[in-house]
C-alpha cells in the first residue's frame, strides 16, 4: 500500500511522517482496508447503512435521496449536547444570581427519542440517566471524575403533568430520561457512520432502558438536572418525542409535523408560566 498523505504543510523535521488516516498508517494501525478512496472521498464502514434506501440526516435537514449531497457541501453549526448547554446554563445561573432573580425556575424544552410511547408524546423527566446507566452527571474535573446526582424536582413535575393532562391532543408521561453523549452509537442507533453492535444488541439495550423506567433519550438531562440542583434551583426537562426508538432510528416525520410537535412542551410550559403569574399577582 502506498502512502497517500496529502500534506497541507510541508514536513518539518521532527513532525509525524504520516497523517493518521494515511493508507499505509491505517493498515498498520487497524489491519483493515483503508476507508479512504484514491480520489480523497471515503467510505462509511457501517454495513447497516446499505439497507437504507434513503438516509435522513436529521440535524442537517436533508437526505441522500432528494438532495445532491456531493454538490451541497457547506458550513454547519450545531449547539447540541451537554458541553454547549452547560456553558450557557452556568452563565445563566450566575446571571440569575447577580440579577437577584427570586425563585427562578429553569425549564429545558426540546426534542427526544421516545421509548415505547407514541411519537409526539411529551416526557417530563424525573431523572437523567447517563451513558453508563447511572443517575448522575459525571464530569472530569482536574483529572478525576466528579459525580453529580441528576434528579429533577418531583413536585414541579407533578404540577406540570397536571397541566399537561388537560391537553387532549397528545399524551404526557413522567419518566426517566437517558442523556447520551452522542446521537448515534451513544443512543444505540444503527444508522451512524460507525456501528460495532448488532440489531439485537440494540433492541436488548433499549428494552433494558424501558425496564429501568426510561421513557426518552436526549442529550442534556443529566447535566441540566445536576447543575440546576447543585445551584439550588428548581428545574424541569420537558421534551416531545419525535420517534419511537423501539421502532426506528431515523427521524422521518415531515418538517411541519415536527414543528407542530415541538410546540407541545411550549404549550405546557406556557400554561405553567400563566399559573405562576396568577399566583404571584394574587
Ligand atoms: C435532543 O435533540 C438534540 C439532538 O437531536 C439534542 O440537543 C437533544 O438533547
Ligand atoms: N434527539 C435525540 O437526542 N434523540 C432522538 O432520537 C431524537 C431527538
Amino acid at each position: 500500500m502506498e502512502c497517500d498523505c496529502d500534506y497541507i504543510l510541508p514536513t518539518i523535521d521532527g513532525w509525524e511522517e504520516h497523517y493518521q488516516n494515511c493508507s499505509t498508517r491505517w493498515l498498520k494501525d487497524h489491519g483493515t482496508e483503508p476507508l479512504k478512496n484514491s480520489d480523497g472521498t471515503f467510505r462509511l464502514r457501517n454495513k447497516h447503512l446499505t439497507r437504507l434506501t434513503r438516509d435522513v440526516l436529521y440535524h442537517l435537514g436533508f437526505d441522500n435521496e432528494h438532495y445532491d449531497l456531493p454538490a451541497m457541501f457547506g458550513d454547519v453549526k450545531h449547539g447540541m449536547g451537554i458541553p454547549s448547554m452547560t456553558i450557557l446554563l452556568q452563565e445563566v445561573i450566575k446571571l440569575l444570581s447577580y440579577a437577584k432573580a427570586r425563585d427562578p425556575i429553569i425549564i429545558r424544552i426540546g426534542t427526544s427519542g421516545g421509548l415505547n410511547i407514541p411519537p409526539g408524546s411529551v416526557v417530563i423527566s424525573s431523572w437523567g440517566l447517563n451513558g453508563t446507566l447511572k443517575k448522575s452527571y459525571d464530569i472530569p474535573v482536574m483529572g478525576k471524575i466528579m459525580e453529580i446526582p441528576s434528579i429533577f424536582d418531583k413536585r414541579l413535575n407533578q404540577e406540570l403533568l397536571h397541566l399537561a393532562s388537560e391537553e387532549k391532543g397528545f399524551s404526557t408521561f413522567i419518566g426517566g430520561t437517558m442523556a447520551a453523549d452522542d446521537f448515534y452509537q451513544g443512543q444505540a442507533r444503527l444508522d451512524g457512520p460507525f456501528c460495532d453492535y448488532t440489531e439485537s444488541d440494540k433492541v436488548s439495550f433499549l428494552k433494558a432502558l424501558v425496564e429501568l423506567g426510561v421513557k426518552n433519550i436526549e442529550m442534556e438531562a443529566t447535566a441540566f438536572a445536576a447543575f440546576t440542583r447543585e445551584a439550588g434551583l428548581r428545574s424541569a426537562d420537558v421534551c416531545v418525542t419525535v420517534i419511537n426508538r423501539l421502532e426506528q432510528d431515523q427521524v422521518t416525520p415531515s418538517k411541519s409535523v415536527l414543528l407542530e410537535w415541538q410546540e407541545r412542551p411550549m404549550v405546557i410550559i406556557g400554561k405553567y408560566i400563566s399559573k405562576y403569574y396568577e399566583r404571584i399577582n394574587k
